[in-house]
């Protein structure tokens, strides 16, 4: 493993933290049907955004998925435009005409996610030829699902990456089901992708729970993007808490365990990661309050925020269309 500062290890629990309790905050206030968009909760997913974003510079682009929020907020979104997005609002990261699933910030290098399954896997890979034709320096990372692994578009960017040796990486958050299909069901084999040759492709496979594993994953990408030596493939292998959509009282019952879910709550990204801090001594009980404090009062500050700011005017109702 690579050796961290205790800054870069007490921020990268610190990312985990909030998104977490970000998460549980809309969950908790979902029902009141104020947020009048469909949200897919990353809960248990944690790791994996802020594994691969902790690599990452401001002007690195990322493309995200309609499970987006926790990509969005390691990425340096801001937490007042993502929770007045959900809320509709003008002062959302999308004018509040996007909601839960179409968030974008392109001040911080995030290109948005998308409710079309797959849809950001072409998108992030022309932006990596983008970048090798501009001649710049940064980087394109690419999340998806195993559900978008099913389709065919990540293959023909695969191949293309690869072809033209694009600075992308694309990772996979495998969290075994695309809403109630379990992996086993949609794919052949254990390995999603392992068929190119390593010197064309670098894949891996990271357990996706554990954030440090991620980041060293991705650390080696990231290095081989920069320098010019192509593309990687980096499986993170994880588990959704929740339900595919909603919050936990309307998960579809029949589809999974509830054995294999609590099995997977002893496995939380989070709790782990904070256990192992205490236990090395790099993180103080008190530290950790702290933290939760100050996660409390961000997000107190952005409800407040998105529920004191107007809805758009609506005479702004033909903008941002293509209309021609
Ligand atoms: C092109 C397309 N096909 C199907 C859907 C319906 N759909 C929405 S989410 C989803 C599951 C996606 O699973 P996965 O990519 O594993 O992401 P996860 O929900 O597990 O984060 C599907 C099939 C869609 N939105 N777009
Ligand atoms: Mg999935």
């Amino acid at each position: 493993m690579m050796k961290l500062s205790p800054k870069v290890l007490h921020n990268l629990l610190f990312e985990m933290m909030r998104i977490r309790q970000v998460q549980l905050a809309i969950e908790s206030r979902y029902l009141e049907n104020e947020m009048r968009t469909p949200v897919h909760l990353c809960i248990g997913q944690e790791a994996v955004a802020v594994g691969v974003c902790a690599n990452l510079k401001n002007n690195d682009y990322i493309n995200s998925t309609h499970r987006g929020h926790g990509h969005y907020l390691a990425k340096g979104g801001s937490l007042r435009a993502l929770i007045a997005e959900l809320y509709g609002r003008e002062s959302g990261c999308s004018k509040g005409r996007g909601g839960s699933m179409h968030l974008v910030d392109a001040k911080v290098g995030h290109y948005g996610s998308s409710s079309i399954v797959g849809g950001g896997i072409p998108v992030g890979t022309g932006m990596g030829l983008a970048i090798k034709m501009q001649k710049k320096k940064n980087i394109s990372v690419i999340f998806f699902g195993d559900g978008a692994a099913d389709e065919g578009v990540l293959y023909e960017s695969i191949n293309f990456a690869v072809l033209k040796k694009l600075p992308v990486i694309f990772i996979l958050e495998n969290n075994q089901y695309s809403v109630c299909s379990h992996i086993s069901a949609r794919q052949a084999g254990e390995n999603i992708f392992h068929a190119m040759p390593a010197k064309l492709l670098m894949t891996k496979i990271v357990n996706g729970n554990d954030v440090r594993q991620v980041y060293d994953g991705v650390n080696n990408a990231v290095i081989r993007a920069r320098t010019g030596r192509g593309p990687s493939f980096i499986e993170c292998r994880t588990y959704r808490i929740r339900g595919h959509a909603g919050c936990e009282t309307q998960d579809v019952a029949g589809y999974r365990t509830v054995g294999e879910i609590d099995s997977w709550k002893e496995l939380c990204p989070v709790a782990s990661f904070q256990k192992k801090l205490l236990k090395n001594k790099i993180i103080t009980p008190n530290e950790i309050n702290k933290m939760e404090r100050k996660i409390e009062n961000q997000i107190k500050d952005a409800f407040d925020f998105a529920l004191r700011s107007p809805l758009p005017a609506p005479d702004t109702l033909p903008l941002y269309l293509f209309n021609e």
